[in-house]
């Protein structure tokens, strides 16, 4: 395989830089890119990284040797300053060592193909990354390193010791003696599909509802919404004046909060207006709210009377009702509002913030052990069906040549699982969902 390079880090001002490289003959440029020898595999060195002749950086530089890698195959890493001229550097380096950059999830990709991961442990590398709360990493991290493919691995053998049974009796269906029956083979089916039903009810399966949750902040102009994003946020993201009207846009950004991240969208101030821009932001704001997970209606003490408009327009989205500038004056009537606080001294924050972070938290995966995909799950159905449909054809006696058939057909769907047979269109339908760089 060609040798590929990419940024592992994201492309952004930041302390550091880390470059993977990986491909059969990338080990050889060392001696030129670097200005003294590396000796030993898996040792961290500093360097000065040269290009042709021109210093690039002082970086930390680190090889693996063929099966060794992440990869299986030779490769190296590089630890620059995180700045965007020494990013470009790098990539105009490594390019100029005829070195391609990499495509989403190529290195994971070629860790699959060189047998160092199955491809459901390759999947799972995604659902780390993308894990958006504590418990959902934890159910990755099982799925990639804690035992999921070993679970399906174990099937598949208990599968195939059944269809070697099965197969062998065939040959002596003649003889007095039952060895479906009397043998134990109908016995042991039974318990291998009671077990692997209860492997089925241990996975999570990941879908839409996985993807980052979204908070929206709605509400009549000048209520505060903005000052509350970037209460949260902890920075001046969003703009904010004493005129309504401020916020046009939609601004989004990211918040991390008790182990749990989330997205948080601000919006522009509901109210009728002639002006075209305020219009679509408003526009684009009711549309958003489709998308969001919670709405926090938000409102200060001279608008409060919209709360039911605004509730009207949540539909049946998780509405929570906030009463913002509690700075302001002594409120003791709150009536319909969740929470009282102040975006501005920060009053009633935390209590905010932690509510907020359990009704988000609520939707994540619940007791199970393991993270899975809707394909798992829907080859684990059709190999339990297999199983069940095996044991039935058993159990009255009928053509032995099916059972075993069935039995093996079971067998491929957890083939299917873990990559053993694996077409190119289902390869590229799964590292496409990746990140470049993994
Ligand atoms: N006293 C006080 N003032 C606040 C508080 N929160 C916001 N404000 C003020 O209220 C005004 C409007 O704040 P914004 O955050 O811009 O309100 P907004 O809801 O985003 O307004 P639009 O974008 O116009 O819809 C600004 O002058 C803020 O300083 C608060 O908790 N207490
Ligand atoms: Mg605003």
């Amino acid at each position: 395989m060609s040798v590929v390079f990419a940024l592992a880090t994201p492309a952004s001002r930041s302390a550091l830089c880390v470059f993977r490289v990986s491909g059969e003959g990338c080990l050889d440029c060392l001696k030129d890119i670097c200005n003294a020898p590396l000796v030993k595999p898996r040792v961290f060195y500093n360097r000065l990284l040269v290009s042709q002749g021109a210093l690039v950086d002082s970086v930390g530089i680190v090889f693996f040797e063929g099966a060794n890698s992440y990869t299986g195959e030779d490769s190296f890493e590089i630890y620059a300053h995180g700045g965007l001229a020494v990013m470009g550097s790098v990539v105009e380096l490594l390019q100029e060592q005829g070195f391609n950059e990499a495509g989403p999830g190529e290195f994971t990709k070629r860790a699959f193909l060189n047998n160092k991961l199955s491809l459901s442990e390759a999947e799972s590398v995604v659902d780390v990354i993308n894990a958006s709360n504590k418990r959902a990493l934890e159910a990755s991290t099982n799925s990639l390193v804690g035992g999921f493919s070993a679970e399906v691995f174990d099937f598949s053998e208990k599968i195939d010791v059944l269809r070697k049974h099965v197969e062998g009796s065939i040959d002596f269906s003649d003889e007095d003696y039952d060895f479906i029956k009397e043998g134990g083979v109908l016995d042991s089916l039974s318990c291998l599909c009671a077990d692997f039903g209860g492997f089925i009810s241990k996975c999570y399966v990941s879908g839409e509802s996985d993807s980052k949750k979204m908070v929206m902040f709605v509400g009549p102009p000048n209520s505060g919404k903005s000052s509350l994003f970037n209460r949260l946020l902890g920075s001046d993201r969003a703009l904010v004046s004493s005129s309504p009207g401020t916020t046009r846009d939609l601004i989004e950004s990211e918040v991390f909060y008790n182990n749990l991240s989330f997205g948080v969208v601000d919006t522009a101030g509901l109210r009728k207006t002639t002006n075209i821009i305020e219009k679509s932001g408003i526009t684009l704001a009711l549309k958003k709210i489709k998308e969001a997970d919670v709405v926090v209606g938000v409102f200060d003490d001279g608008n409060r009377a919209r709360l039911s408009e605004v509730v009207s327009l949540v539909g049946d989205k998780l509405f929570v009702a906030v009463l913002n500038k509690s700075d302001l004056g002594d409120f003791e009537d709150v009536k319909g509002f969740d929470f009282l606080l102040s975006a501005k001294t920060g009053a009633g924050i935390v209590e905010f913030k932690d509510s907020l972070s359990k009704l988000l938290e609520e939707k994540g995966p619940g007791d199970q052990k393991y993270f899975a995909r809707m394909r798992h799950v829907r080859l684990f159905d059709r190999c339990l069906n297999s199983l069940e449909s095996s044991m039935l054809k058993l159990k009255k006696g009928e053509d032995l040549d099916l059972a075993a058939e069935d039995l093996r057909l079971a067998r491929a769907d957890l083939d299917e699982v873990v990559g053993v047979k694996t077409a190119d269109s289902l390869l590229g339908d799964i590292f496409n969902d990746f990140c470049i760089g993994k």
